[in-house]
């Protein structure tokens, strides 16, 4: 038998997956409620969409943002705008929720004094994959990328510097929060496709609020 000495401790210690980079587990439960009511708000502000790739691909997984500058891709490339090109609107200010949530995890993981002024809230569907990437349209490499992941389960990948690195596979659930910066900042990363494994609160999808320092 395995003796529960901790029955309801929801906060763990910060995993490291590289010298600068920490999965900090359950992160986010004690504010889902306050996050999930700003994403539902948000989305009828600025509407999930599949946006196109500059190579002509449309992305499996839909994106929206908040927050001072939003990014977004079409035929042209990759880019952050602070209107939303659906809307011809500013993108919707980022929820003091949000931001606080995404300060403390910074801090957490060594991080003083993060100032976020993007949000990109990902919305994944069973099969929705991301490839191998590096978040590198941003301005300000000195400051860290917070991964808040919410909904279904996904495999995350944590790759290298080199696109062909091997790259770990990080199981990521519901309240889950990554930080990468420093050292990490710029390593390739992903997303497994989706399984279908439908979560009680969100159904069959996977939310993903990536923060930023982009401008
Ligand atoms: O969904 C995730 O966990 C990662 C998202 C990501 O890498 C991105 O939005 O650039
Ligand atoms: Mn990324």
């Amino acid at each position: 038998m395995t003796l529960d000495l901790f029955p309801h401790q929801t906060f763990t210690v910060p995993e490291a997956i590289g010298p600068d980079a920490f999965v900090l587990r359950n992160f986010a439960t004690p504010h889902i409620e306050e996050l999930l009511s700003a994403i539902n708000t948000l989305e009828r502000q600025a509407a999930f969409r599949n946006m196109v790739t500059p190579g002509g691909f449309i992305m499996s997984v839909a994106i929206t943002n908040c927050g001072r500058l939003g990014w977004t891709t079409d035929r042209q490339g990759y880019r952050y705008s602070p209107i939303d090109p659906d809307t011809g609107q500013p993108w919707p200010s980022m929820p003091a929720a949000f931001r606080q949530l995404a300060k403390e995890a910074a801090a957490e993981s060594g991080f003083a004094d993060f100032e976020p002024d993007a949000c990109l809230v990902n919305r994944y569907l069973p099969g929705s994959r991301l490839s191998l990437h590096q978040d590198k349209d941003e301005r300000d490499f000195n400051a860290p990328i917070v991964s808040v992941s919410l909904g279904m389960p996904a495999v995350f990948l944590f790759g290298g510097h080199k696109r062909t690195d091997k790259a770990a596979r990080i199981p990521l659930m519901h309240g889950d929060v990554v930080v990468w910066g420093g050292v990490d900042r710029l390593r390739y990363h992903g997303v497994l496709p989706l399984k279908e494994n439908p979560h009680p609160l969100l159904g069959g999808q996977r939310i993903n609020l990536t923060f930023r320092k982009a401008g």
